[in-house]
């Protein structure tokens, strides 16, 4: 079985955000999203400039950085994400009940609701979990990437069919292939490490967009912490997009 293009994905989707996400895709040439597991804002906002013509998306942790303001994170990374075309995604992996992820997600010092495109959430909490979040992307984690993970075959049949009806979720979070109306992202991507010493597995772009059809590659230290990151966001740009054109 050959991997369904972007283009054709397009037809499939009906999440104006996966739309989108899949129109950048196209436009770009690149299936990377990069992820800014990055402390500073100034250091955050950088790198967003420099990776920013290559890829579709830029993922957050916005709750790690040590000194976010709005003004003065929010409102510049906003601006990058204009200037270059991709979109924020916030990865808070949302676990809780519906009332907590709506309070979590509008409120609090990041009020991730203002600013974020697409925002993943496990689905832990069961379907109408997930009712609470309007205008913005959901991307639903349904396995992960971390050696002994509890997302086994069994947890994901049950998150899928919850995933599946809920028309807010646009995107999953695997590391297995899924239906092709969905989009698939895919984070554990290295080119060259094996893992880390804190249960991170990685594959390379070739292997899981062979494999799982994957729709987007997330990679974080293999772009940031390299000496060049420009240079190596454009790298696993053009491995992912290689890889991508030989799965059709
Ligand atoms: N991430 C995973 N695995 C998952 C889900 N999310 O690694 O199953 C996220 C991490 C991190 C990024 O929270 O932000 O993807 C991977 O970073 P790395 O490439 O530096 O390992």
């Amino acid at each position: 079985k050959k991997k369904i293009s972007y283009e054709n994905k397009l037809e499939k989707v009906e999440h104006p955000m996966a739309k989108r996400l899949l129109e950048i895709a196209i436009e770009k040439n690149s299936n990377l999203i990069a992820s800014a597991d990055i402390l500073s804002t100034r250091e955050l906002l950088d790198f967003a400039d420099m990776v920013g013509p290559h890829i579709v998306a830029l993922k957050t942790h916005i709750d790690i950085l040590t000194d976010f303001d709005a003004d003065s994170t929010i409102l510049p990374l906003k601006d990058l994400a204009q200037k270059h075309n991709f979109l924020i995604m916030e990865d808070r992996k949302f676990a809780d009940i519906g009332n907590t992820q709506e309070l979590q997600f509008s409120y609090g010092m990041y009020k991730i609701s203002n600013w974020a495109d697409l925002v993943t959430a496990q689905v832990i909490g069961g379907s109408a979990s997930l009712d609470g979040f309007h205008n913005v992307g959901v991307v639903a984690i349904l396995g992960m990437s971390s050696k002994g993970t509890l997302t086994d075959a069994h947890y994901r049949e049950e998150a899928m069919k919850i995933i599946e009806n809920q028309s807010n979720v646009m995107a999953c979070v695997a590391q297995n292939e899924i239906p092709d109306d969905l989009i698939l992202m895919t984070p554990g991507v290295n080119l060259s490490d094996a893992g880390d010493s804190k249960g991170q597995q990685y594959n390379t772009p070739e292997k899981v967009i062979n494999n799982y059809h994957t729709d987007f590659i997330i990679v974080g230290r293999g772009i940031y912490k390299a000496e060049n990151p420009e240079q190596e966001a454009v790298k696993y740009k053009m491995a992912g997009w290689e890889a991508y054109k030989k799965a059709l």
